[in-house]
């Protein structure tokens, strides 16, 4: 076609993604390696791996009683938020997360933290995770990834607010958490 123009380039984003476990998975095992393998899903032909922090073992917050792994990943992609969040909850159902499970033990929980987009807020999905700043079991992962991105709604850095929860140190925040 002589009017053809080649593909646009849609810039990349880059999203903080964090991983929760706490229940096996009949062929990949216990949830750290659940989340192995979940780190390995996440990469494809439109989102690319930039870092990984390790995956630690945390207590868990709110009803269920199982320990969980954690981790967060720092991907690029050219995908749009919504589009990303279809993305992730179609890796969780792969690893067999049926929806409902909110809250009760999960084989994998993949939310998005922060977009380099700043903030996001429509029926379906927040950016940032309103959650995430009182999560030691995301704020320590992200920290070992992304020490210096800025809180787009506080403007405080992933190092800041991680020292402000050490020092806070909460009873429970469960309740508020999802
Ligand atoms: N996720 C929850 C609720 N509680 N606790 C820990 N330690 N780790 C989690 O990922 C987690 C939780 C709901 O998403
Ligand atoms: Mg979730
Ligand atoms: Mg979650």
């Amino acid at each position: 076609m002589a009017n053809a123009t080649p593909p646009s380039k849609v810039p990349l984003a880059l999203y903080a993604i964090g991983l929760g476990s706490n229940r096996r998975h009949a062929r990949f095992g216990d949830p750290r390696h659940v989340l192995m393998a979940a780190l390995a899903a996440l990469e494809g032909e439109d989102i690319e791996a930039v870092d990984a922090s390790p995956i630690i073992a945390s207590d868990p917050i709110g009803p269920s009683r199982r320990r969980y792994a954690n981790a967060v990943a720092l991907v690029a992609s050219p995908l749009s938020p919504l589009e990303m969040l279809d993305r992730l909850q179609a890796i969780e159902a792969d690893f067999g997360r049926r929806t409902g499970q909110r809250w009760s033990a999960r084989t994998l929980d993949l939310d998005i933290l922060l977009w380099s987009g700043g903030a996001w807020s429509d029926a379906a999905l927040t950016i940032p995770h309103p959650a995430m700043t009182e999560r030691a079991f995301v704020l320590g992962p992200l920290r070992a990834v992304a020490p210096d991105w800025q809180h787009p709604l506080l403007g405080r850095t992933v190092r800041q607010l991680a020292a402000k929860l050490v020092r806070a140190k909460p009873v429970d925040r469960g309740a508020s958490a999802h």
